[in-house]
């Protein structure tokens, strides 16, 4: 497997070859979802495990207490730690609605969220809603190609036409959240979440896979880390521990290529 360092020069898409040389010079390949209620919360958490992370995803959705001054602080922490930011906001409508969703409302996701996702559900319109709006902005979107839970939809016909989707439209798309690496384009990074120390499921469908699992055996680039950071005694350990691991594993699959 070639290095992120490489990658940044496989890819013509502005903010990929951005991410890929933060995760290089930073060593962290790990993202954190800070599935948080409150925005104190959030923003402690972020500006706490920020040194340790590529990519902070948000559900921006699920605060009880938004005003619009959490997007400004996150883009603040975001610059300070230097990290991405990513609305896990899975967009799965059609094209029209789902610019306005992009663009508008309380949250005006594209005016921070350097990454957001689509479900390909809908066909191309989706991605050429979002890019409208995105692209003028340097965003970036990843599809959702596999699901973590179980019991998902989304079968390897599926993904197939997820990836065939993203090289349609590569001057937006840069990669996807999926259980393997399923493009051997260099430039579309895979984003892996339902990710834990050891293998499992939660009481409500998610299925966990290793970080050994997701990056040695199955060849994703990120992995996505939840509760098991969020909820942990000391985040900021755990935190250090998943990004040591992930970045050991990459290590591993750049050696042996
Ligand atoms: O297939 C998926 C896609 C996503 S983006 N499965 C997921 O679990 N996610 C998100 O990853 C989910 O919405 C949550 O924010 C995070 C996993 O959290 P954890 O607490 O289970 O690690």
């Amino acid at each position: 497997m070639l290095s992120f360092f490489k990658r940044a020069n496989l890819t013509l898409h502005p903010l990929a070859q951005k991410l890929f040389k933060l995760m290089e010079q930073k060593q962290s390949n790990l993202s954190v979802a800070l599935d948080v209620t409150k925005k104190q919360a959030l923003l402690d958490l972020a500006d706490r495990i920020g040194p340790e992370i590529c990519v902070l995803k948000t559900h921006i959705d699920i605060l009880e207490d938004y005003t619009p001054d959490v997007s400004v602080e996150l883009k603040r922490l975001a610059h300070k730690h230097q990290f991405y930011l990513f609305e896990d906001r899975k967009f799965a409508d059609i094209g029209n609605t789902v610019s306005l969703q992009y663009e508008k409302g309380i949250y005006r996701i594209a005016e921070w969220a350097d990454l957001v996702n689509a479900h390909i559900v809908p066909g191309p319109g989706i991605i050429e809603g979002l890019k409208q709006v995105g692209k003028p902005l340097g965003r970036g979107l990843l599809l959702l190609a596999e699901m973590s839970s179980a019991g998902a939809l989304t079968d390897s016909a599926y993904a197939k036409k997820a990836v065939a989707m993203a090289e349609e439209h590569s001057d937006f798309v840069l990669g996807f959240i999926s259980q393997r690496k399923l493009s051997d384009n260099p430039g579309m990074i895979h984003f892996t979440p339902g990710v834990k120390m050891h293998e499992g499921k939660d009481a409500l469908g998610q299925r966990y896979i290793t970080v050994e699992e997701a990056i040695c055996q199955r060849k994703t680039d990120v992995v996505i880390v939840g509760r098991d950071i969020t909820g942990a005694s000391d985040p900021l350990a755990a935190a250090k521990m998943y990004r040591s691991a992930a970045w050991e594993c990459s290590n591993k699959a750049h050696a042996f290529s």
